[in-house]
């Protein structure tokens, strides 16, 4: 068993799609150990997002990200990471498959509706930027 962190972003949750991607998470047979609902500080999303720090579109995801609340799960299944990235679908959903997440729910590229980590490693480093560890199921 692994796990990933993911966030339902600002556009998703503004368009009423919290209840559509939970319902995927389920059918998905992730096991939620944490969830909750937030409204990022805008020198948060920028500590959450560092890796991008200085691509020309850094400024605007985090202002994006820190404008309305989001949703953020800590999810458990085996091959969490790429399980999940593969139900979420490519960064622009133009490029995404039919029947993924952003292929279905983004608005754009910058706008993409879904958060998931990349690493086993992130996954642990972004799971507890959000969750100490007493708010995990064991
Ligand atoms: P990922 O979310 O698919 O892992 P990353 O490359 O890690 O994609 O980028 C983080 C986030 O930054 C993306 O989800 C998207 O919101 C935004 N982003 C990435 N590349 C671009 C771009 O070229 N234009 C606008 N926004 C982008
Ligand atoms: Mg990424």
């Amino acid at each position: 068993m692994s796990r990933t962190l993911i966030m339902i972003k600002p556009d998703a949750v503004k368009n009423k799609h919290i209840g559509d991607i939970i319902t995927r998470i389920e059918k998905e047979g992730f096991k939620i150990l944490g969830l909750k609902f937030l409204k990022l500080a805008e020198v948060d999303a920028k500590q959450f997002y560092k890796v991008h720090a200085g691509r020309p579109f850094y400024d605007e995801l985090c202002k994006d990200m820190s404008e309305s609340p989001i949703v953020v799960a800590a999810l458990e299944r085996e091959n969490a990471v790429q399980h999940w990235r593969d139900v979420i679908g490519a960064t622009d959903p133009k490029e995404a498959k039919p029947g993924t997440i952003r292929a279905m729910f983004a608005e754009s590229k910058g706008k993409n509706s879904v958060h998931g980590s990349d690493s086993d490693e992130n996954a642990d480093l972004e799971i507890s930027f959000y969750f100490k560890d007493y708010e995990l199921v064991k």
